[in-house]
């Protein structure tokens, strides 16, 4: 049953169980409907509680639901319905009320919380707006500035903060049914507030709209429904409720065919499918209770910040007393920078940086559950750690290297127990950036995997399976977008035109001025290493810029000039000069923006495809999530193989064919040529 009521007294309290979630699917909006109905015909029922069973309140409506024609009772019509009933219903929300789930708090006359549960509106983080009334009551409620914010950005709000902005009307410390039960019978001694429809919008500011219109439009980049949803609190500020209700259902239902729609909502399940990989179903992870990393430069101590931010204890390993020292200074000023941004407390700088040890000694680690190895990328370097780990660390401590290019098989060979090894590689900054590729050796155990994703879960990360190959999923994309930008220079666009054509796809930068940023040495180290292996990787004229060190920014040039202070990029004559030689032999083209986005991203979906056909990634919505997590793919294309499948896939084959004929990109790969067959790439293609 999805919804069950039971009677105590005079208070009927109806609860929802619909898991894992209770999405609001067809079947529960008909039984509240009933509910509601039956209800309202028992004369002996005074006030209705709203409760729900499982782990949270009701979280939206049934995303899965959208791809598909809607179905009565409509949520519009079920809000209303309780809204309208001739008792007073009162929410009793634990865990989330998001989205539609908070929206049928809206209809009923009051919200009671426990202090750890929140409410949203969400809904433009799957590119819609709220479609049941959520920005026509909200402003009634909570006035317009707490529903521009809420609905526009989608960020849910703690149940205090909900409380202390008028969201909800109390805090239920012990018993929520039992509170909300109390609170029904107080209520019925006093006279009912009006129903939020019937509550005026408070007038706002001279020139407030015109303010959150920019406000908003520079937070969202292309994004639609942010503006979307900003334009209907506007009309429920501004026309009466049954006509702004009217707009807010147009737009919700014209965004929710949207190609971003459909993006995000590709992203969204492809999110919650990769923290639970079918492969380890009913496999248990070892514990992870604390943790050790080893190394403290940028990498090492932003994995430290990351583990120390799930409250995990760490302690930092290093060579010797001034490199601890360096470690830990890096360490307090990513603490420090996090408490001035106001993510978290001082307090809980001075608290995060008192979790963590710093020491030379090994011996320190005999008792930790976890070590991530984050030094130099040397071979020899990385073994030596990992011998005098495998000796100090106990035989149930995951080890784990967070190697960006080397085999983790080769730096795991010949370590005691080699099940307990795995690679995990984070991004930089690792106390930021929400990617964590998760690399098995042919020996780890599947309770080690299943602990990488356990970890990632800890860490608020997004894990994603990599096989091994040089660069795992990530960075071998990455080597295929960077020959490709300087095939573009070769025959005829200029870096200025490469950057802006890919920001205004949506990449937060360009592919010279990322590098630019990052710096060109690392990037040339690795090709320098892959010749030694006898590859031949593409980059004439990066090899080049090294070879006169122009590395980036931190040498004042790379692929433009940066006067000293100064990171805004200019055009460099060298870089020109350089271009220019190496270019002479290779046919001059026109470039416009789109065309030379599908120079970069074309064969960046056929070096997706080929990760896919030898398993290096077991589906290609975890690639989606790769490009988006770590490299700044935009969200709302849902990552270049959901890019390429909503461009039709035999579309992207033809351009690829036509690059290729050009001398600009590799053929399509096979599986590629099969998916284009097929309609789609499949999930099975393991
Ligand atoms: C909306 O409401 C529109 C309305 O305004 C208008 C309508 C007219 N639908 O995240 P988890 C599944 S838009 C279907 O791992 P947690 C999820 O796929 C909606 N399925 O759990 C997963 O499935 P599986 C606005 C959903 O405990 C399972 O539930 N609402 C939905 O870490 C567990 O999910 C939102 O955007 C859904 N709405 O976190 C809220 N939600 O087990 C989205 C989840 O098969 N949801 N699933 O892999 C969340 O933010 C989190 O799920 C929540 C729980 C915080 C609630």
């Amino acid at each position: 049953m999805t919804v069950s009521i039971e009677r105590q007294g005079e208070i009927a309290v109806v609860t929802v169980n619909n898991p894992p979630v209770n999405a609001l699917s067809q079947a529960l909006r008909q039984g509240l409907f009933d509910a509601a109905e039956a209800l309202d015909a028992d004369p002996s029922v005074k006030a209705v509680v709203l409760a729900c069973a499982g782990r949270t309140f009701i979280a939206g409506a049934d995303v899965g639901e959208f791809g598909k024609p809607p179905m009565p009772p409509h949520l519009p019509d079920l809000v209303a319905r309780i809204e309208r009933a001739a008792k007073p219903w009162i929410a009793a929300i634990h865990g989330s009320a998001l989205g539609g789930g908070f929206e049928v708090t809206l209809g009923c006359r009051f919200r009671v919380a426990v202090s750890s549960a929140s409410v949203g509106l969400p809904e433009v983080r799957l590119g819609i707006v709220p479609g049941a009334g959520g920005t026509v009551r909200l402003p009634r409620l909570a006035g317009v500035e707490t529903a521009v914010d809420m609905v526009t950005t989608g960020t849910p709000v703690g149940a205090r903060k909900a409380h202390e902005a008028g969201l909800i009307d109390a805090v239920i410390e012990d018993d929520l049914v039992a509170g909300a039960v109390a609170s029904a019978r107080a209520a019925l001694d006093r006279p009912l507030p009006d129903a939020l429809r019937d509550r005026p919008v408070a007038a706002v500011a001279e020139g407030f709209w015109e303010a959150a219109a920019k406000t908003v439009a520079a937070r969202a980049k292309r994004e639609e429904a942010p503006l979307s949803a900003l334009a209907c609190v506007r009309r429920a500020a501004e026309a009466d409720f049954e006509t702004a209700i009217a707009f807010e259902r147009e737009t919700f239902l014209a965004l929710r065919g949207s190609p971003q729609a459909a993006a995000l909502r590709h992203v969204f399940f492809a999110e919650r499918a990769a923290t639970r990989p079918p492969e380890l179903a009913g496999v248990t992870p070892w514990t992870i209770r604390s943790a050790a990393v080893i190394g403290g430069g940028t990498m090492g101590a932003g994995i430290a910040a990351a583990l120390r931010d799930a409250s995990l204890p760490v302690i930092l390993v290093e060579r010797d007393d001034g490199a601890v020292e360096r470690g830990l200074a890096n360490l307090r000023a990513i603490f420090h920078s996090a408490a001035k941004r106001g993510r978290i407390s001082t307090d809980a700088a001075a608290e995060r940086m008192a979790g963590i040890t710093g020491t030379t000694d090994y011996a320190a680690l005999s008792d930790v559950d976890l070590v991530i190895e984050a030094v130099f990328e040397d071979l020899d370097v990385k073994r030596d750690v990992f011998a005098r780990l495998a000796a100090a660390c106990r035989d149930n401590a995951i080890l784990a290297t967070n190697t960006s290019y080397l085999d983790p098989e080769r730096i795991a060979e010949g370590i005691r127990r080699p099940e307990r090894f795995l690679g995990l590689h984070f991004f930089s900054p690792a106390q930021m950036m929400k990617l964590l590729e998760i690399i098995p050796t042919r020996a780890s155990a599947p309770e080690v995997v299943a602990a990488g994703f356990a970890l990632a879960r800890m860490l608020n990360k997004i894990p994603v399976r990599a096989g091994i190959c040089d660069g795992f999923i990530g960075n071998r994309i990455l080597k295929v977008t960077r020959a490709q930008a300087e095939r573009l220079l070769l025959s005829g666009a200029t870096p200025p035109a490469v950057d802006a054509a890919m920001r205004a796809f949506g990449l937060p930068m360009g592919p010279f001025e990322a590098q630019d940023l990052g710096g060109l040495d690392i990037a040339a180290f690795q090709r320098k290493a892959a010749r030694a292996r006898g590859e031949t990787p593409f980059a004439p004229i990066a090899d080049r810029l090294c070879a006169i060190e122009r590395f980036g920014q931190k040498s004042g040039g790379g692929w433009y000039d940066y006067p000293p202070g100064d990171r805004t990029p200019r055009l460099s004559e060298t870089v020109a000069a350089i271009i220019a030689e190496e270019a002479k032999d290779w046919p001059r083209l026109d470039w416009d923006e789109d065309a030379i986005a599908d120079c970069i991203l074309l064969p960046m979906i056929n070096e997706g495809a080929s990760i896919l056909a030898d398993g290096t990634a077991l589906r290609a919505s975890d690639i989606d999530l790769v490009k988006i997590h770590g490299y700044g793919f935009p969200r709302w294309r849902g990552g270049p193989m959901h890019y390429a499948q909503a461009q039709g896939l035999d579309k992207v084959v033809e351009a690829l064919n036509t690059l290729a004929t050009e001398g600009l990109a590799d053929p399509p790969c096979d599986l590629l040529l099969e998916a284009a067959r097929h309609g789609g790439f499949s999930d099975a293609s393991r």
